[in-house]
């Protein structure tokens, strides 16, 4: 079945994990957009390059363009969208439940992911000379000390289900996946997160987040 012309536009790249993010929110409300690919290492990055910049003037993807408006961050993205289409809702009704479930996607917004970001690791080696393993061993320690957090948080309370919180995906599975997809990727022994494995296992059956995964992107390599 296709989704109907909804002229939504997704600037992405297959390996970003905030892009990642914005494909699985797009994939759960059943909306298909236009994909414009922004390769981020071809040619000193296509994200600094003068047309995306415009779009996106802090140069990172993903950004959404809809009806002549153009979004940036992730987060921003997702929520516009939950105001735009709200069904199935990304967040609980409950006022307590949709603060631990933007608990958990803050967690990864903003004190795991953005330490492990390409200018991050790239600022470490041109600003303090670290090394290719010196900049895995930063990353690995944010993504480490977030996750053992996030385990705390997830493991036996009475709010988890077959997700993050409760048995339907929400903002917090939307955040949790791609983070883990990034350490799967710099190859971290995830066995120390027993619960964020097996939320991860559950997501990788939903189709929404299946099909958002960057190996069957078409832009992926
Ligand atoms: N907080 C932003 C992060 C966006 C971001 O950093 N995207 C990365 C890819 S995951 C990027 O475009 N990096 C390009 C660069 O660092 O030059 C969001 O959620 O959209």
């Amino acid at each position: 079945m296709t989704a109907p012309a909804n002229g939504l536009t997704l600037y992405t790249y297959f390996r970003s994990s905030a892009a990642w993010r914005a494909r699985i929110a797009l994939n759960l409300k059943g909306l298909k957009p236009d994909y414009v690919f922004v390769h981020l290492l071809k040619n000193g990055g296509e994200q600094h390059g003068a047309d995306y910049a415009r779009l996106n003037p802090q140069e990172t993807v993903p950004t959404l363009m809809h009806e002549g408006h153009a979004i940036g961050q992730s987060l921003a993205i997702i929520e516009y969208l939950e105001e735009c289409w709200p069904e199935p809702p990304l967040l609980p009704k409950d006022p307590f439940g949709r603060a631990r479930v933007r608990q958990i996607a803050d967690a990864v917004a903003c004190e795991m992911h953005p330490l492990g970001n390409l200018r991050i690791r790239l600022g470490l080696r041109d600003m303090f000379k670290a090394s290719e393993e010196q900049q895995a061993e930063w990353q690995q320690h944010w993504i480490m000390l977030g996750f053992a957090a996030l385990e705390k948080l997830i493991a036996g309370a009475k709010e988890t289900g077959r997700f993050c919180h409760g048995d339907a995906p929400t903002l917090a599975d939307i955040f949790l996946i791609p983070q883990m997809g990034n350490a799967h990727r710099i190859k971290l022994d995830l066995a120390p997160y027993p619960t964020l494995l097996r939320i991860e296992a559950e997501a990788a059956l939903h189709p929404a987040f299946a099909a958002a995964r960057p190996e069957v992107q078409p832009d992926a390599e």
